[in-house]
C-alpha cells in the first residue's frame, strides 16, 4: 500500500515506457501505456510481495495449496490497482499525462482466461479473498499458452479462435527458472532389494519434462499482503537430443521439444464434461507433481521430520482434476523420504481435501487403467494398493456386497474412478451449496457418506465484491460508500445497513439512476460489438453462462419465441419492453449446444428485424462472453436468469454477481438460488419450476412424458413447432436445421430420453414467473425497490465468507493480519 506520490508515479510510468519501448509517453501506443502502468505498479507491489513470503517463513505458517486446473482471472490491472489502493491516483495521473483514460487503457489487457466457467472463476475469487484475509496460500495451476478459445459468431454459428493472451507478454508475472522441477512420464517400475533385504522400487526408461514456474502476484485489499498464483510451464529437459542432432536428424531432435511444450499448449474447453484424453491426464500429473514436490521440499527446508507435514500443509483439490495428488504424495513420501505405507497414508489423508463441483454424470472423471498405468506406472502401482486397502475397508463396513463395490471401488470396470480416489484420500469432502451437499450425501455419494460421514461438509460458494462491485460497478460502489462507508468492501454483510434507505424516495431515485447509467454503458458496448441499438429503458434480461442443456438456455429462448408470437397476435397491445441478452460459449464438440447458439441467433435476427413488434422485444447474443464483459453485464442487468433443472446446478456464482449488482433473480430452487431466495425473501425473486426432489423422483420412476405436456399446451406447442416450420430459417438454410432440437425435447434423440432436463415440465410455471416479472417492471418504483433489496441482502455471498469457512473448518489456517 506504499503508493507513490503523483509526481513520482508519473516519472515511473514514463521511465518504464522509455526503457521498454524506446519511446516517450507522447509517442506510446495505448498498449504501451498499459504496459508502462503495469510495470510501474509491479515496482510498487514487489516489496510487499517479498515481505509477505518472508512473514510466512518467519511465522512458519501453515499454508494451503489450492490445486486447480483452472484460474479464470480476467484482467489484472484494474483489480490490482484497486486492491493496492492506487486506482484513483493512477486514473488522475494518466489524464494529467494526457495519455488517455484508465477505463480504455484497461481494455488493452487481454483476459487471462485460464478457465472454462464457474469452477475456474471460483478459484480466482478465492485467490482474491485469501490475500484480502491474509491467509497463507498458493494457487497452483498451469500456464496454458492458449486459454479459453475466443468465440466469434459467424452467420449465427460459434467459431472457435485461438486465444493468444500472451502475445504482448504478461507484465505482472515473474519467471522462476531457479525453481524448475523434473516430471517423469512413462517407462516402467522395477522392484529391487537393498542390503537389508528391503524391497524398493526404481522407475526406469521414463521421459523427463521440466516444469518451470511463473509467479503472478495476488494483491490483498489494501492490507499489505501479496500472495502468489504459481502457474507451471513445460519445457524439454534438454532442448535438443544431441545424439539425433549429430546424426543430422534435426526434425527428430526438435520433436522432444514440441512434446514437452504440448502439455501446456491449450486449456481443454469442456465445462462439466470430461473426455478422457491422455494429454489431459498428462496436464494433471504435470502440475500436481510439480506443485507437490515443491511444497514438500519447502517444508523439509524448515523441518526435519516429514511426519509433521499435515500441520503445515494442506492441498485443496478443486474437483477431481488434481486427484492424482493423493497417489503422488504417497509416492513422494515413500519413494523419496522412505516413509512406510501406513504412516504415509496417515499424512496424505491429513493433507488432502476435495471439493466436488458437479453431479453431472458426464463430468465424472474416469481413466482407462491401460492409459493411466502406462503414463504413470509408479503412481498406478500406488493407486492399486490404495484400492486394495480401500476395498477391505468397504467390505469390513458393508460386507461383501457387489452392488456397493461397483459404486465405491476405485478400480472398477477397467477404469480408475477419480472421485472415489479423492474421497478415500481426503479428510474433507465438500459440496458448493447447501442443496448440492445434501444431494451428495443422500444421493450421489450416499455410500461414501455412510462409510465416513465425518468427512462431508458444505461450503456455499461466494464471489469477490472487489471485482464484481468495486471494479465492475464503480458508480454503485461509490454511492454505497457514501451511504454506509467503505466497510462492505471487506465485510459484505454491512450492505444490510442500506436496508433503511429502501423507503427513502430520493435515495431510491439515485439508485435507479445508477442502474440506468450502467445500462447506457452496456448499450454502448452492444452498439460497438453487435451493431444493435438497444432500448435502455427496456428490461435488461440476462442469461450469461456456459451453454449446457441442463442450464436450459432452451427454456429461455422458448419463452422469447412465445412472447414474440403473442406480440404478433396482438398488434395493438402494449408490452413490457425487453432486451434479452445471451452470452454463452459451447464446448467445441458439443453439437446440440452449438445448435442452440445458432437457434438463439436466428431467433434474434427474426425478432430484431420484425418492425411489426415495434422494438418491444430485442434479442442480443453477446459474442465471446468472458470476465471483462461480464462485469459490464452484471452492472446493467435487471433480470437474472438462473433457470437450471433443479438438482443439476451445483451452486452457480453468476447468480450472486447479479444479485450484488441489483438484478432480480428468476430462478428454480437449484444450487445457491435456494440460499439467495432465503436471504432476500421469496417476494423479492421470481421462483418457479420443479423442485430437486420432484426431478429426482421423475428420474427414478421414469414417469415423465414430455409429449403429453406438449399435446396439452397449445402455447408451448406453437412455440416448439416454430422450430420446424421455417419461422427461424434464413434464406439458403436447411429447413430441417432445428429438427434435432425439436426431436430431442419431444421424443429423445441419439438414444437419449425425451427432454432430459424437463424443459417442457417447467415451461408453464416459467411463463407465469416471466409474466410476474413483466408486471412488476411496469411499476418502476416497486421493481427498483426489490432490486435494491437484493443488493442489501447479498452479504452472505462474498467469497470472503466462504474462505473464512474453509480456513477455519478445513484448512485450520491462521491469518497474518
Ligand atoms: C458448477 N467445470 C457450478 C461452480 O463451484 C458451480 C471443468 C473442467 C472439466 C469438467 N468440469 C469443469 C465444472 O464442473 C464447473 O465449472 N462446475 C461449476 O462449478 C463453482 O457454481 O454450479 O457447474
Amino acid at each position: 500500500m506504499e503508493t507513490m506520490d503523483k509526481e513520482t508515479l508519473k516519472e515511473e510510468i514514463k521511465k518504464q515506457i522509455k526503457y521498454r519501448f524506446r519511446k516517450n509517453i507522447e509517442d506510446a501506443s495505448k498498449q504501451e501505456v498499459y504496459q508502462g502502468i503495469c510495470y510501474a505498479l509491479k515496482e510498487m507491489i514487489i516489496d510487499e510481495w517479498i515481505d509477505t513470503h518472508k512473514k510466512y517463513e518467519t511465522l512458519d505458517s501453515k499454508m494451503v495449496y489450492y490445486l486447480s486446473m483452472e484460474f479464470l482471472m480476467g484482467r489484472a490491472l484494474g483489480n490490482n490497482l484497486i486492491n493496492f489502493g492506487a486506482y484513483k491516483e493512477v486514473a488522475e495521473v494518466i489524464e494529467e499525462l494526457d495519455a488517455g483514460d484508465l477505463y480504455h487503457i484497461e481494455e488493452e489487457e487481454p483476459d487471462a482466461a485460464l478457465g472454462n466457467g464457474g469452477l475456474g472463476r471460483l478459484a480466482a475469487c478465492f485467490m482474491d479473498s485469501l490475500a484480502t484475509l491474509g491467509y497463507p496460500a498458493y494457487g497452483c495451476g498451469i500456464r496454458y499458452r492458449y486459454g479459453m478459445f475466443r468465440q466469434e459468431i459467424e452467420n449465427g454459428y460459434q467459431k472457435e479462435m485461438p486465444d493468444e493472451w500472451l502475445k504482448n507478454g504478461n507484465p505482472f508475472e515473474i519467471e522462476r527458472p531457479e525453481y524448475a522441477v523434473e516430471i517423469k512420464f512413462g517407462g516402467h517400475v522395477d522392484a529391487e532389494y537393498n542390503e537389508n533385504g528391503k524391497m524398493y522400487f526404481v522407475h526406469r526408461d521414463y521421459e523427463s519434462i521440466q516444469a518451470v514456474p511463473f509467479d503472478m502476484p495476488i494483491v490483498g485489499y489494501q492490507n499489505g499482503v501479496v500472495n502468489t498464483l504459481r502457474v507451471w510451464d513445460a519445457r524439454p529437459m534438454h532442448s535438443f537430443d544431441l545424439d539425433s542432432f549429430d546424426r543430422g536428424n534435426y526434425a527428430k531432435a526438435r520433436e522432444n521439444k514440441n512434446n514437452a511444450r504440448s502439455i501446456v499448449e491449450v486449456l481443454y474447453p469442456n465445462d462439466n464434461h470430461e473426455t478422457g484424453k491422455q494429454l489431459r491426464l498428462k496436464q494433471q500429473y504435470f502440475f500436481v507433481s510439480a506443485s507437490l514436490q515443491t511444497a514438500v521440499k519447502k517444508y523439509m527446508q524448515r523441518h526435519d521430520n516429514i511426519c509433521g507435514l499435515a500441520d503445515k500443509v494442506c492441498f485443496q483439490l478443486n474437483d477431481t482434476h488434481p486427484t492424482v495428488a493423493v497417489a503422488e504424495l504417497m509416492r513422494i513420501l515413500m519413494d523419496e523420504y522412505g516413509v512406510e505405507w501406513e504412516q504415509a497414508w496417515k499424512i496424505t489423508t491429513k493433507c488432502c481435501a476435495y471439493t466436488n463441483h458437479t453431479i453431472m454424470a458426464e463430468a465424472l472423471e474416469k481413466w482407462p487403467i491401460a492409459l493411466f498405468s502406462s503414463l504413470l506406472p509408479r503412481v498406478y502401482q500406488i493407486v492399486e494398493e490404495i484400492h486394495r486397502r480401500f476395498t477391505e475397508e468397504i467390505k469390513a463396513f458393508f460386507g461383501d456386497d457387489q452392488d456397493i463395490l461397483s459404486r465405491m471401488s476405485i478400480l472398477y470396470d477397467g477404469q480408475v474412478h477419480m472421485a472415489r480416489l479423492a474421497i478415500a484420500g481426503s479428510f474433507s469432502v465438500n459440496g458448493v451449496a447447501r442443496l448440492h451437499t445434501e444431494i451428495l450425501k443422500n444421493q450421489e455419494l450416499s455410500d461414501f457418506y455412510k462409510l465416513t460421514p465425518e468427512k462431508f461438509n458444505n461450503k456455499t460458494n461466494g464471489i469477490t465484491q472487489r471485482r464484481f462491485l468495486v471494479h465492475g460497478n464503480p458508480e454503485l460502489s461509490d454511492w454505497i460508500t457514501k451511504q454506509i462507508g467503505a466497510g462492505f468492501i471487506t465485510n459484505l454483510p454491512e450492505l444490510e445497513k442500506l436496508t433503511a434507505l429502501a423507503d427513502d424516495k430520493k435515495k431510491m431515485k439515485e439508485f435507479a439512476e445508477i442502474k440506468a447509467n450502467n445500462k447506457k454503458r452496456l448499450a454502448a458496448y452492444i452498439q460497438e460489438h453487435n451493431g444493435i441499438e438497444i432500448n435502455v429503458n427496456s428490461m435488461i434480461d440476462c442469461q450469461v453462462k456456459r451453454l449446457h442443456e441442463y442450464k436450459r438456455q432452451m427454456l429461455n429462448i422458448l419463452y422469447v419465441i412465445t412472447l414474440y408470437q403473442e406480440m404478433k397476435e396482438n398488434p395493438g397491445k402494449k408490452y413490457c419492453p425487453r432486451t434479452v441478452l445471451f452470452g454463452a460459449k459451447s464446448a467445441p464438440g458439443y453439437e446440440r449446444a452449438k445448435l442452440i447458439i445458432k437457434l438463439i441467433n436466428n431467433v434474434a435476427d427474426t425478432v430484431n428485424n420484425d418492425k411489426s413488434i415495434k422494438n418491444q422485444l430485442k434479442v442480443v447474443f453477446i459474442e465471446d462472453y468472458k470476465v471483462s464483459n461480464a462485469e459490464l453485464i452484471f452492472a446493467a442487468a435487471d433480470l437474472s436468469e438462473q433457470i437450471s433443472t433443479a438438482s443439476k446446478e451445483a451452486s452457480g456464482t453468476g447468480n450472486m454477481k447479479f444479485m450484488l449488482n441489483g438484478a432480480i433473480t428468476i430462478g428454480t430452487m437449484d444450487g445457491a438460488n435456494v440460499e439467495i431466495v432465503e436471504e432476500v425473501g421469496r417476494e423479492n425473486a421470481f421462483v418457479f419450476g420443479l423442485s430437486s426432489d420432484q426431478v429426482i423422483e421423475y428420474e427414478h420412476n421414469g414417469q415423465y412424458k414430455a409429449i403429453e405436456i406438449y399435446n396439452e399446451n397449445p402455447k408451448l406447442k406453437k412455440a416448439l413447432d416454430s422450430l420446424v416450420d421455417g419461422t427461424f430459417i434464413k434464406e439458403g438454410e436447411d429447413k430441417n436445421l432445428f429438427q434435432g432440437l425439436h426431436q430431442a425435447l419431444l421424443y429423445g434423440q441419439h438414444s437419449n430420453i425425451a427432454d432430459r432436463y424437463f424443459v417442457l415440465a417447467d415451461y408453464d410455471s416459467y411463463m407465469d414467473a416471466q409474466k410476474q416479472a413483466e408486471e412488476l417492471y411496469m411499476n418502476p418504483e416497486e421493481w427498483n425497490r426489490k432490486a435494491f433489496l437484493n443488493v442489501c441482502h447479498a452479504g452472505k455471498f462474498s467469497s470472503d465468507r466462504t474462505i473464512e469457512e474453509y480456513a477455519s473448518e478445513i484448512w485450520r489456517l491462521k491469518s497474518i493480519i
